[in-house]
């Protein structure tokens, strides 16, 4: 285990089950990365209140997300698996770069926009406004080189390395700038009903997503159902939007190219693709959900993980939560 590897940082937030979208879009980034790399990974529970949400539902999901986590391939002797609310260096960071963040540059981010979606100003949660600069803290505070995500948290990235400059120059070089890690296919999955909006744990319809527990019957179900496009071909392009969106599920979780599938399905109809494509997601949650079984059964264990997961973040982001308050003045 040398030191000098590079640090890796990301977080999901515990707003939902996941999806086919944060399996390809994150959680099978950090799984690759984890032999290489110097791995924090967190259930960003502090992120999920910015919204809504119930007690005791959030308090079930949180641990959900985890054993999803660890069902996943996440191996916690190797990445350092805990809560974002364990580690209170966080909301104290967060609060350290609100004072140097703008409304300007916040009102700019499009997650809020979206979020945010044309509600009256006066009813927007400020928690919500200001979740990029507590995300900035989330990566600041571990010195992330990289940080692995899907392509709609990469302006929130660059918030974070604007933040680290903006403090650096003025009080002193304390924060490492980090850069973002946008996978080449599968950075963005769209909805399975409507690919013009991503697939999402928040979206209204549940045909928008195939969650990594949905059983067998049901993922068969949703892709069957899903919106294809005019024209019968199995071709990606930008007349092809649903299609395409098919295609890189497939590619993502086949490691095969859209040239070869292409190749495959020529000739052939949508129903056939779409047979083959339950296929491949059945055969690529099975196993993740056998293990989620076995993980339910065992909720010490994931306490047990938690805590050690927690112990040794703290550490590190404590440290550097104590150089920016020196640099401040505090
Ligand atoms: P919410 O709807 O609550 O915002 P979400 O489904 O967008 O949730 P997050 O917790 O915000 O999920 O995201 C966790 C990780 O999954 C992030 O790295 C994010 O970029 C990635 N991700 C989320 N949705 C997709 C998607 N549709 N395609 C690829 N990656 C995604
Ligand atoms: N905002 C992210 C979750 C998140 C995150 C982070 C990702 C919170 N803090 C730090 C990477 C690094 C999301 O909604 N997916």
């Amino acid at each position: 285990m040398g030191t000098n590897r590079k640090r890796v940082l990301s977080g999901v937030q515990a707003s939902g089950n996941l999806h086919l979208g944060n399996y390809i879009g994150a959680l099978r980034q950090f799984i690759d990365l984890q032999r290489d790399y110097d791995c924090y990974i967190f259930i960003a529970d502090l992120h999920a209140i910015t919204v809504p949400q119930d007690p005791k539902a959030l308090r079930k999901q949180i641990r959900s997300v985890v054993n999803m986590h660890l069902a996943c391939g996440l191996d916690p002797d190797k990445v350092t698996l805990f809560r974002q609310s364990d580690v209170s260096a966080h909301s104290e960071l967060g609060w350290l770069l609100n004072t140097i963040a703008t409304m300007g540059e916040l009102k700019r981010m499009t997650q809020f926009k979206d979020k945010a979606g044309g509600k009256a100003e006066a009813s927007v949660g400020v928690g919500l406004f200001d979740y990029p600069v507590l995300m900035a803290a989330d990566i600041l505070l571990y010195e992330a080189d990289l940080v692995p995500t899907g392509e709609d948290q990469k302006q929130h990235i660059e918030l974070a390395r604007d933040l680290a400059q903006r403090f650096n120059h003025r009080f002193g070089r304390t924060f490492r700038m980090p850069k973002p890690m946008i996978p080449k296919i599968g950075a963005r999955i769209m909805g399975l009903d409507d690919p013009s909006v991503k697939m999402s744990k928040s979206a209204a319809s549940a045909g928008n997503r195939i969650e990594l527990i949905d059983s067998e019957d049901v993922i068969r179900k949703k892709v069957s159902r899903a919106v294809t496009d005019s024209g019968s071909e199995i071709k990606a392009g930008p007349k092809k939007p649903a299609v395409t969106n098919l295609l890189t599920i497939m590619c993502a979780l086949t490691d095969r190219t859209v040239a070869e599938l292409e190749k495959e399905f020529a000739g052939k109809g949508y129903k056939e693709f779409k047979e083959a494509l339950a296929d491949t997601v059945v055969a690529a949650l099975k196993p993740i959900q056998q293990t989620l079984a076995e993980l339910e059964k065992n909720p010490k264990y994931v306490d047990e993980v938690l805590a050690r997961g927690a112990e040794k973040a703290r550490p590190v982001a404590e440290r550097t939560l104590a150089a920016a308050k020196q640099a401040m003045g505090l």
